[in-house]
């Protein structure tokens, strides 16, 4: 009696190892491979830079002449300070508006969606070097630029 016994078994180890192995390959194809097509891998020391750079939207902006986005023209650098935070401390709306549609391969589309409202703020993580021209919509006079360069370390 120990022959069928030992082929039983025998039969269930493999039913187990197809069944196991389709799990992998559907969780593979169906999760794991979509999630990693999706957004290209970035370090973790990009995505958590050390710290914020904040760029304010200073009172008086609005006015043309005035100065405008402070500092206007900065160099970032990816790891420092690439997550970029946009302060509207105006007593008007604004926005950040691309020159030219603009896209980081992993966070998308640059700029703020709709006005930022007196207090209001946007931020952007950028993760690759870039340089991006930018306006306020309602007030084309006020521009702003930042370049985005590789750590130097
Ligand atoms: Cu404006």
């Amino acid at each position: 009696m120990s022959a069928p016994t030992s082929s039983h078994a025998y039969g269930v180890g493999v039913i187990a190892l197809i069944i196991g192995m389709s799990v992998s390959v559907v969780f593979y194809t169906s999760f794991y491979l979509p999630e990693s097509l999706a957004k290209p891998s970035v370090s973790d020391h990009i995505l958590h830079p050390e710290k914020d750079f904040i760029i304010d939207i200073i009172p008086g902006a609005v006015i043309e002449g005035n100065e405008n986005y402070v500092p206007n023209n900065p160099t970032v650098y990816l790891t420092i300070d690439n997550k970029v935070i946009w302060n509207n401390l105006d007593d008007t709306a604004h926005t950040v508006t691309p020159d030219h549609r603009h896209s980081d391969t992993y966070s998308g589309d640059f700029g703020s969606t709709g006005v930022l409202k007196p207090g209001d703020s946007y931020e952007f993580i950028f993760t690759e070097p870039q340089e991006v021209h930018y306006h306020c919509q309602p007030h084309p006079w006020m521009t702003g630029s930042i370049v985005v360069e590789k750590s130097r370390f």
